[in-house]
């Protein structure tokens, strides 16, 4: 496996604002296992991911630059917006996003990349409550894949609008790609 990401939001500093937490396993993620990075972001009032503690050079070839902060912001960012996640408290859906990749190449783009989400209750990162896996077609774009288990199609409602249609994908595609982009620090 490649590298995978860890994304767990939490009020680490008990300022009621959910921090993004970003572990980052360079050979995959395992239980029990030391990240070779974690990177803090902050949000702003306006619950926008905006700063960023422990980053470092995502491109592995420049140094920590502020092209690495909004890296690991977007990526916050992002990942916020799946369903009440930005909320503290009840509202809360999903507290906690694994990305892995089949790919090993630092340069080739991954042909999948799989992204699981955990429950509040959860804390067990090898059951996830659901999970989008996504392709990447023959111009070099992700899609999700709609063979899902269960109901066989994609069925989560990732902007909390209530439904499950394009823009939810949309988020997912996202995701993914702010994924890849990373890559360069894998192996
Ligand atoms: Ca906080
Ligand atoms: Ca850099
Ligand atoms: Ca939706
Ligand atoms: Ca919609």
């Amino acid at each position: 496996m490649s590298y995978s990401v860890v994304v767990e939001f939490k009020d680490i500093n008990a300022d009621g604002k959910q921090e993004a937490v970003i572990s980052r396993y360079n050979n995959g993620y395992a239980n029990n296992l030391k990240p070779d990075a974690v990177v803090t972001t902050y949000a702003n009032a306006q619950g926008e991911y905006d700063r960023a503690e422990g980053v470092d050079d995502v491109e592995g070839n420049d140094g920590v630059d502020e092209f690495d902060t909004d890296t690991y912001t977007v990526a916050a960012s992002l990942a916020s917006k799946l369903a009440g996640l930005s909320t503290v408290g009840e509202g809360r859906l999903y507290s906690c996003i694994l990305i892995s990749s089949d790919g090993e190449s630092k340069t080739a783009k991954p042909t999948c990349v799989n992204i699981d989400l955990f429950k509040v209750s959860n804390n067990d990162l090898s059951q996830p409550d659901a999970n989008v896996k996504l392709k990447i077609n023959a111009t070099g774009f992700y899609k999700v894949e709609d063979t899902l288990e269960g109901e066989g199609k994609f069925n989560i409602d990732a902007d909390g609008d209530e439904d499950s249609d394009a823009n939810d994908k949309l988020i997912f595609v996202n995701i993914a790609n702010s994924f890849v982009s990373m890559r360069g620090f894998a192996g």
